[in-house]
């Protein structure tokens, strides 16, 4: 498990920096990292700045890399959502690329779980 943890910090180290006073993003539903007890029809990512949406885009996918979220995200002001396809238990990956209106470009990524009965 050690090999995993520093990469990821490294990452999120990185990524606070690279984030300064663009689009952060603030919250996401499903939380991030969250276990869900069931599984959500979408995700909602918001930002601390509004999104140019023909440059933001949010991909999930399940633990063997497919696709399962519904393509094109719905994005206004500075939330973006993407419909989810039927989920069943495990682990979720969300990836997004955000360009905000002051034209800097931010990307992140997180998982989810969805639980068992
Ligand atoms: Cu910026």
């Amino acid at each position: 498990m050690r090999k995993f943890v520093i990469p990821s910090l490294l990452f999120a180290a990185f990524g606070s920096i690279a984030a300064h006073a663009h689009a952060i993003l603030d919250h996401a539903s499903p939380l991030v990292g969250s276990t869900v007890a069931s599984a959500p029809h979408e995700v909602s990512l918001t930002f601390t700045q509004n999104l140019e949406a023909a440059f933001s885009s949010v991909q999930v996918t399940d633990a063997n890399g497919a696709r399962v979220d519904q393509g094109k995200p719905q994005i206004s002001g500075n939330t973006m959502r993407v419909g989810l396809k039927s989920l069943s238990q495990g682990t979720y990956r969300v990836r997004r690329q955000a360009l905000s209106v002051d034209t800097h470009k931010t990307e992140g990524n997180f998982t989810f779980h969805v639980g068992g009965p």
